[in-house]
């Protein structure tokens, strides 16, 4: 986390922390269009509680994602809290334990018992096939995830919650303008929960966004985000607040005309990566038909061979993460890396051992895709090299 001392706070301090090269970096518009909205906003005094701008941009979004039912909402974490409470669930949530911290945590904050499912080792996501072992009588709710924003295996989970009439939500928090089979990836499962964080593709600083296929659905989360409050003199619900604000919002209306241009920078980025690293590191098998480039996730051979190019690229200024390691068992039980052995997640184990998250952003300079390309290169090859034949002359 970046720390700055108030007291000694100068440009220089803010300068030196540029040079660090970090896994994420937000878009932001041009300043003087957002100053444009902010003259509106000084204008109206209207700053919250579904102002104009956050109208304006359910709209915008619900055209540009494809989808009918979209509640704009403060946060990715709310948004799942909302998913959760609207669906009246109990008891168990079968879930994936390769995630952030967030999907966990917001079970478990229901009252409710995550039950892990172990990943598909190409994929990264909830295997169907485990998702159906977990089920028990208990089992109320299936929550998945669009890791790093590739779509889970949409069909295979539809059928298993429908024939075990079980509810179905995607933490879709990481799948800005994905489709699966060219339909929005949104349109799947009861409610989908998108986060519009700084470290998103699209993002209006903190902020999220539900999707769901049911209108009365959406009306009842709507509520919910509001205190659960009807009218003036009518509370029905015990609801929170989970508004989002009419400078998020603006923020958002700004950033939404740059979009495309700005996933089709990360794209070539992406493509440059994959171009240099082909072979000798594993990356996701990618199910969309239209993707987003958020995360740039890369295997290694092993866990001591991620962190050496971990340590490495820290070295020499770059800051990869290692998302998601651990896996969020430890949420729930313990505080050991290694919990998820007693939950039969193996698969998800050995990936989050040996996952890192190179750096990826839409104004990433090629030059420093090919710095970081030579660096991990230079990890892979000492243990290339380890496996030659050794001659003897
Ligand atoms: N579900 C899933 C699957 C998620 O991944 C997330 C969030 C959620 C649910 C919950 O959504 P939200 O409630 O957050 O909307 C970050 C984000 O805080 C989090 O949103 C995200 N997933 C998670 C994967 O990553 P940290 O603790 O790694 O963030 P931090 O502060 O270390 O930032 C990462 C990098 O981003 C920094 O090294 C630099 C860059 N950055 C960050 C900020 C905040 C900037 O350049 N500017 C900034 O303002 O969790």
């Amino acid at each position: 986390m970046k720390t700055l001392d108030h007291n000694t706070l100068n440009i220089e301090s803010i300068k030196s922390w540029d040079k660090i090269i970090t896994v994420t970096r937000p878009d932001l518009p041009p300043l003087k269009r957002y100053v444009e909205y902010l003259k509106k906003i000084w204008e109206s005094r209207w700053i919250t509680n579904s102002g104009e701008f956050a109208q304006l941009l359910e709209k915008e979004l619900q055209d540009y994602l494809k989808v009918e039912n979209l509640a704009l909402v403060s946060n990715g974490t709310s948004a799942l809290h909302l998913a959760l409470k609207a669906c009246q669930l109990q008891g168990e949530v079968i879930t994936t334990p390769f995630t952030f911290a967030a999907t966990t945590n917001v079970i478990l904050w229901e009252g409710l018992t995550p039950i892990f499912a172990d990943i598909d080792p190409e994929t990264f996501n909830i295997d169907p096939d485990e998702v159906e072992k977990k089920i028990t009588k208990k089992t109320s709710a299936i929550l998945a995830v669009h890791v790093y924003g590739n779509p889970c295996y949409v069909e295979e989970l539809e059928e298993i919650a429908s024939r075990h009439n079980l509810r179905l939500i995607y933490d879709a928090a990481h799948s800005f303008g994905v489709e699966y089979k060219n339909q929005s990836v949104l349109s799947f499962g009861d409610i989908s929960t998108l986060s519009f964080h700084a470290s998103k593709v699209f993002t209006t600083a903190e902020g999220g966004a539900l999707v769901c296929k049911d209108e009365k659905m959406l009306e009842k989360m709507k509520t919910l985000r509001n205190h659960g409050i009807k009218s003036e003199e009518e509370v029905v619900v015990p609801g929170t607040n989970a508004k989002m604000d009419e400078f998020q919002a603006a923020l958002g209306l700004c950033n939404l005309k740059m979009i495309d241009e700005n996933i089709q920078r990360r794209r070539r980025l992406y493509e440059h990566y994959k171009r240099r690293l082909s072979g000798r590191i594993q990356f996701q098998r990618l199910t969309s038909t239209k993707y987003n480039y958020n995360y740039m996730p890369v295997c290694f051979e092993n866990a001591e061979e991620r962190d050496r190019a971990y340590l490495e690229l820290i070295k020499n200024g770059i800051r990869p993460r290692k998302y998601f390691f651990p896996l969020t068992t430890n949420n729930v039980y313990s505080n050991k890396a290694d919990t998820g052995k007693l939950y039969d997640l193996k698969r998800a184990l050995d990936v989050s051992g040996r996952v890192l998250c190179l750096p990826m952003y839409s104004d990433l300079e090629i030059e420093n895709v090919d710095r970081i390309v030579e660096i991990v290169s230079s990890v892979i090859c000492k243990r290339l090299m380890q496996l030659l034949p050794v001659r003897v002359f």
